[in-house]
């Protein structure tokens, strides 16, 4: 379904016009008003007139994570506090979170956004959305929320976490969306069958679902766990939150970036160069649509590619391909780069090996060494020691052809390993502390 014809199936042409008119818009606005942008287009010698097409963004110099924090709390706004009706956070792992400030008009391009994005996942009214992202400092709970009551669903705003008072929720409420991390999805879908209820008692259609990177295995697994359809919707505090891209029900391949909000660029990570349409690097976000905070070419650090052939559903909004990490969640082990979503692919390719896993980086004699720790379906669990080995040997295999580097694969129990209620933690580095 298709929630505003005009924008989403705009043709390019008309897309682009207004790009570059929203662009131009943006660099005068940014440039009078945000003293770390004068400065920055001084010293790159741009001013907002030299911007005279879309290729122009090329000249217009990167912001990044770091320029944020330099400028903790409020120095990126361009609108004096009266104007700023919402603040969101994204918790840093270290030192200060960056902070986000909305308008009014900010959190109703937002929830158009992710009505839109709803309604492309094929959520419309008379939906019963039940959203388990976090409320708070996080932008997915309000995000969705917001999301959810423009398009004219139903909206339990449950927050994660409460597992057992989600599914009794979800049961009787007969929720058919629900919105929440990969990893909390897979939580929720055990304790579903712990409780002796069924996929089918439920009345779940589709997961809407993002917030840290997720492989196409884990996708058939949730699908299959749940019986919906698992969406994928991609998004990032700095840039609004959830709604930045989403796939479309029809295809499920590749997530449409909202075009008329958002410029995508996709640059090598090393020297910063623009890249072609199709080859992979570092995703790159330059608002146009943004009021209070409007950023010039963020550098995401998620990796991807764009895909450019149109696609089935008639949108006319690019595709990214679905974030394969980031370039800081990257392993370099004895110089080969492992993303772990990677591990997960062939992890769930598996028989026998449940979608929980970890991954244990070490530094043992100046040697990187690698664990994975993986949890056993019950079946295998109780298979003879044998066995297991095997499927311990294999696994060990299977990366070593993949990378050509040794892993040490450890079995775990069913149900050992932690589980998330919000972003999952897989990769336990302990080289950095
Ligand atoms: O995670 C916003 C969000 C909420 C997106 C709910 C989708 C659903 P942050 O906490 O600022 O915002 O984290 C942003 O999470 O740069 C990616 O690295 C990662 N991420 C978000 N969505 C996806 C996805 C929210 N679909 C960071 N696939 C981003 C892979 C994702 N990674």
């Amino acid at each position: 379904m298709i929630y505003s014809d005009e924008m989403e199936t705009m043709p390019r042409e008309a897309l682009e016009a207004l790009q570059l008119k929203r662009l131009q818009n943006m660099v005068e606005r940014v440039y009078n008003l945000v003293p770390f942008y004068k400065k920055q287009l001084n010293e790159q010698n741009v001013k907002p007139e030299d911007i005279k097409s879309l290729d122009d963004l090329k000249r217009l110099p990167f912001t990044s994570k770091q320029d944020l924090r330099d400028n903790y709390p409020f120095g990126m706004f361009t609108l004096p506090m009266e104007h700023i009706v919402r603040v969101h956070a994204s918790s840093g792992t270290t030192g200060k979170p960056t902070v986000v400030g909305y308008s009014r008009r900010d959190i109703e391009v937002w929830s158009e956004l992710m009505a839109r994005s709803f309604a492309a996942a094929g959520v419309g009214r008379g939906d019963i959305i039940q959203n388990a992202y976090g409320y708070g400092l996080f932008t997915g709970g309000l995000g969705a929320h917001y999301g959810g009551e423009k398009l004219g669903a139903t909206v339990i705003p449950i927050s994660g976490g409460n597992t057992k008072k989600q599914i009794m929720i979800m049961n009787d409420f007969k929720s058919t969306v629900l919105t929440a991390t990969p990893s909390y999805t897979l939580y929720l879908s055990e304790a579903i069958k712990d409780m002796n209820l069924d996929k089918t008692d439920l009345h779940l259609k589709v997961g809407i679902l993002g917030a840290e990177p997720w492989s196409e295995e884990m996708r058939k697994a949730i699908e299959d766990k749940l019986d919906i359809d698992a969406i994928d919707i991609y998004g990032l505090s700095e840039i609004m939150g959830p709604g930045v891209a989403i796939e479309c029900k029809e295809a499920k391949h590749g997530l449409h970036i909202w075009e008329d909000a958002f410029i995508p660029e996709i640059i090598d990570p090393e020297t910063g160069d623009v890249l072609e349409d199709g080859e992979e690097g570092e995703l790159v976000i330059t608002t146009i649509a943004k009021d209070a905070m409007p950023l010039i070419r963020y550098r995401t650090r998620d990796i991807t590619r764009i895909i450019k052939d149109p696609c089935v559903c008639g949108r006319t909004h690019r595709r990214i391909e679905r974030i394969k990490g980031r370039s800081d969640d990257m392993l370099i082990i004895r110089g080969v780069n492992i993303f772990p979503s990677q591990i997960e692919s062939l992890l769930m390719e598996t028989e026998g090996v449940e979608p929980h896993y970890q991954i244990i980086v070490d530094r043992v004699d100046n040697l990187d060494t690698l664990e994975v720790r993986v949890e056993v379906s019950e079946k295998v669990f109780s298979d003879e020691i044998k066995q297991l080995q095997n499927l311990q040997r294999s696994i060990e295999k299977d990366v070593k052809d993949l990378y050509g580097i040794n892993v040490k694969v450890s079995l775990a129990e069913p149900k050992s390993l932690e589980r998330f209620e919000g972003k999952a933690k897989r990769v336990i580095d302990n080289r950095r502390l």
